[in-house]
């Protein structure tokens, strides 16, 4: 009997998949077919695909052509698997010519002509949304970049004052605007990253025109604004999501979890840096608490909740102009645990992430906030496990993606739950307001 095999992600199953699934077959006499798990494609940067592993695993079933299916979890499977099956014949489309050469020491390869006029990605990408972003500096530049990847999402607009900043990342065809009201009428969706005193009122504005919203965190620097923002949104029928790269970090959402989990024991303290040394005209724009404060205090609301007894917050101001706080440090105490967050512009620090339990720790080195890879240590070091997930593009692509596939099903897919975004906006409010607080 004449083994065949072969993979894909087979999203929202087509006539190309068909016919490939049909000649591979025709091939030999029994064939498998490897269906990609959800993480594998993850990490390779497949992050388009519509459907879950189980779908696509029935779909390929409800062909009638695959004698077994597999599903394919790691680089370097196939060679396994092909010894494993112990199979003939290697097929695969010929948009991966010379990609498979290597197999031909384990079996034959076969590269079948791709069907052409028919992808998931154009069946998937019905919508075409027009993204509007507001930025004044560099990183309006990644999110173009990324947004390119991001099937159904494309950037139509920019508003910002400092047009020098943006490089060959932005498309040719983009609208360059000063002008809010112009970029809210060439846009379906706004990405706000202005000035974090600006975030609540573009975010308001784009609301109000019913547009949808990616904004920046913080989002606001009230509760009470963060509440009123969801409330536009709902009445609006948009939606409004908070923008945080690390929370789409796959490797953060898993420690997370996994700290969640038990696996560290009972979770004591949460301890998390965040500094970065920037020049003085930079720091006038972004204060350490805004620019660092959502991200270092996302692991301390996801894993101990919003919910803490008491917060302080001590902070050293610049000489030069005392709006700016050069380093700031916010420490929660909650009913069972502590938790400590230290950001600086002015200062710099081991930028780590350690949440100690009651059995052991995890540790994220620096800078924990890209984070692609982290310990779970204990006192038996031979018990310590490490973990890796590939993270593409910071984040900022998995937000986008998020931001976009929430439109198209019209409810919010955010890593950032509604009551961490309104916790966050509170500590914003404390401070400026001088409550729990202390100036060294
Ligand atoms: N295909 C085709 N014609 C199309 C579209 C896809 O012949 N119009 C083929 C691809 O060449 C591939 C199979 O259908 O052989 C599955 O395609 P995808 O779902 O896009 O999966 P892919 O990313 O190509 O998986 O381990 C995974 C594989 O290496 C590749």
């Amino acid at each position: 009997m004449k083994k065949v095999i072969t993979y894909g992600t087979f999203d929202l199953l087509h006539y190309g998949h068909m016919r490939l699934l049909e000649r591979a077959k025709a091939l030999g006499d029994y064939l498998i077919v490897g269906v990609t798990s959800d993480t594998y494609d993850e990490n390779r940067g497949k992050i388009n695909v519509r459907q879950s592993v189980m779908e696509r695993v029935q779909a390929v079933r409800n062909t009638g052509l695959a004698d077994q299916i597999i599903v394919e979890e790691y680089e370097g499977q196939k060679i396994d698997d092909i010894r494993k099956y112990n199979v003939d014949i290697f097929a695969i489309g010929d948009d991966w010519r010379g990609k498979f050469d290597y197999l031909s020491d384990y079996c034959k390869v076969v590269y079948l002509e791709r069907t052409k006029g028919i992808s998931s990605t154009e069946i998937r990408s019905g919508q075409h949304l027009k993204l509007g972003i507001i930025g004044d500096n560099a990183y309006v530049n990644k999110v173009c970049r990324e947004c390119s990847y991001v099937n159904g999402l494309e950037t139509a607009a920019i508003l910002t004052k400092n047009p020098e900043v943006l490089d060959q990342s932005v498309p040719e065809n983009v609208l360059i605007t000063s002008d809010l009201d112009a970029l809210l009428e060439a846009s379906d969706c706004i990405f706000v990253r202005s000035h974090p005193s600006l975030h609540y009122e573009h975010a308001k504005q784009a609301l109000l025109k019913k547009k949808h919203v990616l904004c920046e965190a913080p989002a606001a620097l009230k509760a009470e604004q963060i509440r009123e923002l969801k409330k536009i949104a709902e009445e609006n029928h948009c939606i409004f999501m908070e923008g945080l790269k690390t929370a789409y970090a796959t490797a953060f959402n898993r420690l997370v979890l996994l700290a969640k989990s038990g696996l560290i024991g009972e979770v004591i303290s949460v301890d998390a840096r965040c500094t970065s040394i920037r020049e003085v005209d930079e720091i006038e724009q972004w204060s350490s608490l805004t620019e660092w404060g959502p991200t270092g205090l996302l692991p301390v609301f996801r894993i101990l909740g919003t919910d803490y007894q008491t917060v302080n917050i001590i902070t050293k101001k610049s000489a030069k102009d005392d709006r700016f706080d050069l380093f700031t440090q916010i420490h929660f105490v909650y009913d069972h645990a502590t938790a400590d967050v230290k950001v600086g512009m002015g200062v710099k620090s081991e930028g780590d992430l350690v949440i100690s339990g009651t059995e052991g720790y995890i540790y994220v080195p620096a800078p924990w906030w890209k984070t692609d890879y982290f310990e779970i240590r204990h006192e038996d070091i031979r018990d310590n496990k490490r973990y890796f997930f590939q993270l593409e593009g910071e984040g900022i692509r998995k937000e986008l993606h998020a931001f976009a596939e929430s439109i198209e099903d019209e409810r919010a897919f955010s890593n950032i739950e509604g009551n961490v975004t309104e916790a966050a906006a509170g500590i914003m409010e404390e401070y400026y307001f001088k409550k729990n607080y202390t100036e060294i």
